[in-house]
């Protein structure tokens, strides 16, 4: 009897586990919790409500972001919403329920009304998030989520090369910082002169200054560490003098109110370069500067040899770093090449020569290296095994900071839950978030914008994944053959129809401009590229047919086209260092380029 009772236990909990399964997966909270409790049932939030806000996050950006979403409470109702941090009074009830994971958070929504309970004050900003979320739906499920990432950091470095982004860029860059839950920005554009060389030394003008302050206070707002990072490397003269003068620029940069530091040492060479300097420095700011201040968050540094491949073992330099910087200062570590995927063998050979556990700078999707590109493609490839093995993992994004945040956004997926991390939904949803009334378009436009070509750091990405086997059998049996292999024909020009149709949906769009402004070259490209694989099928479908005055025009068209996506690639984004406007570069323009020249010979009868 017992034993009867247990199994059909088990079976109404297995039931109910597969149905809110089956309920979540009607909507998906980003990133994906590590467990949610929802059932069928809703409630919807009464006119009337009370807001009780515990003593610890008085004055926090939970509590500016919990009054947005809940604007016109009542003293006290039959409805309440709570929130708190373990210890408040407001949530005393819940403590058993709240994670013991810093920036952890249970949430409950049932019909008496919604408890937040953070870890601490970043976990209920993260639990206040959620809730947001789940408050945009039609219907306001009841729940329970039971919450923590896996990461301790999880950000971006803005430190690529190439035009720093701009004020408003970093505004929207933070605010999405906070909705994704992520905690950690670093600011090092290498072209910002006074970051870098020439004038690192020198306090930033007022009007900048001004700028990094209202920065400084957005990333508060969402619960985001501002850290500021300075490149004295190039040219610094390991003196008194040169010293004192970084501690003053770290002084102004405190009167700004950042609370949190790096130094960088990444590609210098000479002087800059010695470990024991390195470490002294480092060093003297740690006690000198973090400590003495009492409200600096711990020091960041980044090696001159920061990845595998141009590690000198022999050297001593890790092991230098290792055995003798201060154990609170962060290693910034960017894999077994400068761009690489970060697994458990990347950080089993780092960990133990620095130490400690490495701060990964993953350098994608930067493209400071591909500028003709955009790298709009999944998040894939870092190991789902390595949580308790990295202290952080922080993206390099590209010099277009909308067009990042289709990475950044499955970034924070990643770094959030690894286990649940799955990169193609990701991807999907990514592409919801950046342009939700466009998304067809914009996945149709992404999936042919991700490989960065050939590159001196080897590193590939997949692009035009689900057109190949068309592409390869048409070209096959063209090339080959001569024929026109009619199922892959028209599954290419549908994907061409599809290209030009999404090109003329997103140059036309009135949704998130700053996107669309920094995307435009490309999509102007991509829209001729949709025609001119179009036109070279005419050609092939022309010349198998035998009718030549449509092979003509189909030809003269095709190269007409031709000679515009040269004028676009001449004309627009012509950087000093890879010009141009590729798109469609791995797969789609390859293949039409063949046939058209194929097309070409075989009308000449060569
Ligand atoms: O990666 C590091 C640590 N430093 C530089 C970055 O500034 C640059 O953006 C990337 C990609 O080109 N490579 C670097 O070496």
């Amino acid at each position: 009897m017992v034993l009867m009772k247990n199994i059909l236990l088990l079976w109404s909990l297995l039931l109910l586990c597969s149905w809110a399964e089956a309920v979540a997966q009607d909507f998906h909270l980003q990133p994906i919790p590590q467990s949610y409790v929802g059932s069928e049932d809703s409630v919807s939030v009464p006119a009337k409500y009370s807001l009780q806000v515990g003593a610890a996050l008085q004055e926090s950006a939970a509590e500016q972001l919990l009054c947005s979403l809940f604007p016109d409470a009542v003293a006290s109702s039959g409805f309440s919403v709570c929130i708190g941090v373990k210890g408040d009074k407001s949530v005393r009830k819940y403590a058993a329920r709240i994670p013991k994971k810093p920036e952890g958070y249970y949430l409950k929504i049932d019909k008496e009304g919604i408890v937040v309970a953070g870890a601490d004050r970043r976990g209920a900003f993260y639990g206040v998030q959620t809730l947001a979320q789940l408050l945009s739906l039609p219907k306001l499920p009841l729940a329970e989520v039971t919450d923590y990432p896996d990461v301790p950091y999880r950000g971006v470095v803005e430190g690529f090369y190439g035009i720093p982004w701009s004020r408003e860029a970093r505004l929207s860059q933070l605010d999405f910082y906070g909705r994704n839950k992520m905690n950690i920005y670093i600011y090092g554009p290498k072209d910002d002169p006074y970051h870098s060389s020439p004038n690192w030394r020198k306090p930033y003008p007022a009007q900048e200054a001004e700028q990094l302050k209202e920065l400084v206070e957005c990333a508060r707002q969402n619960e985001v560490l501002f850290y500021w990072a300075i490149h004295p490397g190039k040219d610094i003269r390991w003196n008194t003098e040169d010293r004192e003068l970084l501690m003053e620029k770290f002084e102004s940069m405190y009167r700004l109110g950042i609370r949190a530091f790096a130094v960088f040492f990444d590609d210098i060479s000479g002087e800059g370069t010695s470990a024991e300097k390195q470490v002294e420095l480092l060093n003297y700011l740690h006690h000198n500067f973090v400590k003495a201040k009492g409200d600096v968050a711990p020091l960041l540094m980044c090696p001159t040899e920061y990845n595998r491949l141009w590690t000198k073992l022999e050297g001593g330099y890790l092991t230098t770093l290792g055995n003798k910087l201060h154990p609170d200062i962060g290693i910034l570590w960017t894999g077994d090449k400068v761009v690489a995927c970060i697994d458990k063998p990347t950080m089993q050979f780092i960990n133990p020569l620095l130490k400690r556990k490495a701060f990964i700078w993953w350098n994608f999707p930067v493209s400071d290296y591909v500028r003709d590109r955009l790298l709009l493609g999944a998040v894939y490839g870092n190991g789902t095994d390595i949580k308790d093995d990295i202290s952080a993992f922080i993206s390099n994004p590209m010099e277009h900071a909308e067009a990042s945040k289709i990475a950044l956004f499955s970034i924070a997926d990643y770094v959030w839950n690894m286990k649940a991390y799955d990169s193609d939904a990701s991807w999907r949803r990514a592409i919801r978030d950046l342009m939700p009334r466009h998304a067809a378009a914009l996945q149709t436009f992404a999936s042919h914008n991700s490989d960065l070509g050939k590159n001196e750091h080897d590193f590939r990405r997949e692009e035009s994944e689900q057109l190949r086997p068309a592409l390869k059998n048409l070209q096959d049996a063209y090339c080959r053959e001569g024929k026109l292999d009619a199922a892959a024909a028209s599954a290419v020009n549908e994907e061409c129809e599809h290209m030009i149709a999404a090109a003329n949906q997103l140059l036309a769009a009135d949704e998130n401009p700053a996107f669309i402004r920094e995307i435009t070259p490309w999509l102007m490209q991509f829209k001729l590229q949709g025609e001119y694989g179009r036109e070279v099928l005419r050609m092939l479908a022309a010349q198998c047919s035998g009718d030549k005055t449509k092979f003509k025009n189909a030809a003269s068209h095709a190269k007409a086209l031709q000679v515009l996506m040269t004028k676009i690639d001449t004309t627009y984004n012509q950087n000093g260092y890879q010009p141009g406007v590729k798109t469609g570069s791995c797969c789609l323009q390859p293949v039409f380029d063949l046939l058209y020249q194929e097309a070409v010979r075989r009308d000449s009868g060569r």
